[in-house]
């Protein structure tokens, strides 16, 4: 008698934000095909052509299993033609011609190079790159004009190049929160971003700060901010305020709180007196009034792809405006409050995704 065991098929549901996306697994090498052909469309400001290789590598990121061959991407969301060509190639042969290509293209590595630096965009880095442009010593021998953000992202390059690691997040808010016990005692301090997903290491530390009395967070940045210089802590500094107006009117696309970009002299631990004693690392800090905090928690912990897909969802399938501020039900004409980011995903009729099964 011959049994045969057939494989339970793989079932993916169609928004990020309605699937489990942990950290690890096992497509690695098909994921980095297809996001190093995101990043390239989205250097020559093909923003759709982007967002569609994007949406493949999330689907693949959150597969169950490894796929058991080709025959498998047909039954898949959001794999279209292109990917699933690469797809093919990078499964049949191990690399994909197309994308060995674009990786080794002087045009991928210098817009890669130019939007690593802090405060340069696609724009920019491509009017580098038609000026002829093409490395960091480029940019000093012509003179090129740079804003104080590109000039501290410059000056820092080497230091921000190396990823933040989890002891130096740790150490980060630890700093902030030591300062904000002196100005404002009781205030929150929250590790949102990529290293609330679980990232061992990141381009950046993102901190929300807020205070349970709804209003005694006002100030706070700016004092932070000040503390920190007196430190001798802030290499660069740029802060945003939010003016009352623009604070109630929450159903905006942007972000209204107060917030500061950053970059930081971390001190570090190993202090010998041949041993430079400081690097520099990127730290955002946003303040969030505490009625507003599981909406800010939800828009500031990502992915982005995650966050992208959870407003693409509420617009389309629920009539709902979600942002870092709020949800706006547009049926009803109102505001759904949340005490947690799980009454969010309730508001949305979603199944909760914990931060670490949100790497979309
Ligand atoms: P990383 O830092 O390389 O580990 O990566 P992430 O995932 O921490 O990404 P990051 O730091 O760029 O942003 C963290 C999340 O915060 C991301 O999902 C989107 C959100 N975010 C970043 N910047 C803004 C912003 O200006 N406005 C809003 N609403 N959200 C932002
Ligand atoms: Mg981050």
């Amino acid at each position: 008698q011959v049994t045969t065991t057939v494989e339970p098929s793989l079932q993916v549901a169609p928004y990020a934000c309605q699937r489990r996306t942990p950290l690890d697994h096992p497509h690695s090498a098909l994921v980095m095909a297809l996001e190093t052909l995101a990043e390239a469309a989205l250097f020559e400001g093909e923003e759709a052509r982007g967002l569609a290789f994007t949406r493949a590598a999330s689907v693949l990121r959150c597969l169950p299993r490894a796929l058991r061959g080709t025959h498998e991407l047909s039954g898949l969301p959001g794999i279209g033609a292109h990917s699933h060509r690469v797809l093919q190639e990078v499964l049949e042969d191990g690399v994909c011609v197309e994308v060995e290509t674009v990786k080794q293209s002087e045009r991928y590595q210098t817009m890669k190079l130019f939007t690593q630096i802090f405060g340069v965009g696609v724009r920019t880095a491509d009017r580098w790159y038609r000026e002829g442009l093409r490395s960091l010593g480029d940019l000093r021998s012509h003179g090129t004009r740079l804003t104080r953000e590109q000039q501290a992202g410059v000056q820092y390059f080497e230091d921000l190049a190396v990823p933040v690691g989890q002891a130096e997040a740790e150490s980060l808010v630890c700093l902030v929160l030591d300062a904000t016990a002196h100005l404002l005692p009781n205030a929150s301090v929250t590790l949102a971003g990529g290293f609330r997903r679980g990232k061992p290491c990141g381009h950046d530390v993102d901190l929300l700060l807020s205070h349970p009395e709804e209003g005694r967070e006002v100030g706070l940045l700016g004092s932070l901010v000040a503390w920190l210089g007196e430190q001798d802590l802030l290499l660069y500094q740029h802060s945003s305020y939010s003016t009352a107006a623009e604070a109630s009117s929450s159903c905006r696309a942007l972000d209204r709180f107060d917030r500061c970009f950053t970059i930081l002299r971390l001190v570090l631990p190993t202090a010998g007196t041949r041993v430079r004693a400081w690097r520099a690392v990127r730290l955002d800090l946003v303040v969030v009034p505490h009625s507003q905090l599981p909406f800010a928690l939800l828009g500031w912990t990502g992915s982005r792809h995650f966050e992208r897909e959870l407003r693409r969802f509420a617009r389309h399938e629920r009539e709902m405006v979600l942002n870092s501020h709020g949800l706006y039900d547009m049926r009803q004409g109102t505001f759904l409050l949340a005490s947690s980011e799980e009454e969010i995903f309730q508001h949305l009729g979603l199944d909760y995704i914990p931060p670490t099964l949100r790497n979309a």
